[in-house]
């Protein structure tokens, strides 16, 4: 099968990287937008766009009848998901199948399982992947969960089956605490995921947050890309990426990336994904896998040198992978910071029209936006307003022209978190790459004492 046009179920940034791939690729685009959309880049520069709705995304973006009629209206063979929206929304993969359209992601049933922790866990387990000890699955009983965590020790970490972004966790250090905190976190998850359903772990203390990139074929195949650090978070909302990690070695990222490539080959994963690991001690623990193309997938690509959206589309063509494992290398190091319409200080969001603007350039300087002079920034969304991305053959390097980039980008109009990054690429911490998902928040509470 031959993709020849396709449809873009998303908006800002990874719209435009999912057009420039396609165009690429010699493949007609369709864009769909919201009315606060109308003047999107992609959407200008898409061969066709049509507006599904107004701002509110459930009226538009995630409304899955609107853009399966843009599709069959616009006769687009295959449909894009990009990130956040409808991209790990299983029955929306299987209306858009059962449209005889290509959907470009996983296999509807894999969204489906890594959708719920519990069988995300379980099935991570059975294909070897070392997991954070705790409950063999959902736990309601206080005494199953008092013998758990007397097992697995305190302080243990109670969490949503159906949660994520970390909505719903509880941690708990003592067994007295532990029936409170159960249906603390069972009534939370239920009122947000309309599911109660918790499961117990060893609550890691100090740990980072390290991921692997994978990617198959559906028939068996699957390669992985390596990791990226994506330790520098606040509130759950990743700042800063890099890859490799500073802390693993070629040997270590050999033998995991080994695990999980085999992993995915074994359960026939289509598509891109993500294998979530907290790492303490020189230890991997699988948390969670996630079934999309990731907002940081750049780092990757430029340490790796794959097109991460062309591998999707051709194995939405039923193509195989362009590159086996033996031909990956990875080469120098990536960093991505998030650029995002916020006060650096407070992140209060400040949308506002872009009244001067000017993007770095020069050698290993890549910057994803759909920003351009006279571009008004909706209010309705997610406030990432684009990504600079930098590669160097060493961590320092990349961080010289980090700091490089960061000086040359002009964004006048609202607040951004340039000057953020900017601090943060002074820090002696962070140029030791010593810190873990506690860092960042510690750090932003000192700034200004
Ligand atoms: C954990 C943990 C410590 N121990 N699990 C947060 C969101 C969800 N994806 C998993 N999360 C965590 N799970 C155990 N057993 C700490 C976190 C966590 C976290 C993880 C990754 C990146 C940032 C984080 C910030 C706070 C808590």
């Amino acid at each position: 099968m031959s993709i020849e046009k396709l449809l873009i179920a998303n908006r800002g940034e990874i719209a435009l990287r999912i057009h420039r791939a396609c165009h690429e690729m010699g493949i007609k685009t369709v864009a769909v937008h919201s009315t606060a959309d109308a003047d999107a880049m992609h959407v200008r520069l898409a061969d066709e766009a049509i507006c599904i709705g107004p701002p509110a995304a459930r009226d538009s973006y995630l409304n899955i009848a609107a853009i399966i009629s843009a599709a069959e209206i616009s006769g687009a063979d295959a449909i894009h998901p990009g990130y956040g929206f409808l991209s790990e929304n299983a029955q929306f993969a299987e209306i858009v199948e059962a449209h005889g359209i290509a959907f470009v992601g996983p296999k509807p049933e894999h969204i489906r399982i890594m959708g719920d922790k519990i069988e995300a866990k379980k099935t991570a387990g059975a294909l070897g992947l070392p997991l954070v000890p705790g409950s063999d699955g959902a736990v309601s009983d206080v005494e199953e969960a008092k013998a758990i965590a007397e097992k697995a020790g305190y302080p243990v970490i109670i969490k949503a089956a159906s949660g994520g972004g970390g909505r719903g966790m509880k941690v708990c250090t003592s067994p007295d605490q532990l029936e409170t905190l159960m249906q603390q976190a069972g009534s939370e998850a239920k009122a947000a995921f309309g599911d109660a359903t918790v499961y117990i772990e060893k609550y890691l203390g100090n740990p980072r947050h390290i991921e692997f990139q994978i990617f198959g074929d559906g028939n068996g195949n699957a390669i992985h890309l390596g990791e990226r650090d994506c330790s520098l978070q606040r509130r759950h909302q990743k700042v800063l990426e890099e890859a490799p990690s500073p802390v693993l070695s070629a040997a270590e990222r050999e033998r995991m990336g080994e695990i999980v490539r085999k992993a995915m080959a074994d359960m026939g994963y289509r598509g891109a994904g993500t294998i979530e690991f907290l790492w303490e001690d020189g230890e991997f623990y699988f948390i969670e896998m996630n079934t999309r193309l990731q907002v940081e997938h750049p780092v990757t690509e430029m340490i790796t040198g794959v097109d991460l959206v062309r591998e999707q589309i051709r194995v939405a063509e039923g193509k195989p992978l362009s590159v086996e494992q033996k031909d990956l290398k990875f080469t120098g190091h990536a960093i991505e910071c998030r650029i995002n319409a916020e006060d650096p200080r407070t992140f209060a969001p400040s949308p506002g029209t872009v009244t001067r603007y000017h993007v770095p350039g020069g050698m290993h300087v890549r910057v994803d936006s759909g920003l351009y002079q006279g571009y008004r920034v909706p209010p309705y969304y997610d406030s990432m307003i684009g990504k600079l991305i930098v590669y160097g053959r060493t961590r320092e390097g990349a961080i010289m022209r980090l700091r490089r980039a960061l000086q040359e980008y002009v964004i006048e109009g609202m607040k951004t978190t340039i000057p953020l990054h900017q601090a943060l690429l002074e820090d002696p911490d962070f140029l030791n790459g010593d810190y873990t998902i506690k860092w960042l928040e510690d750090w932003l509470a000192q700034q200004g004492d």
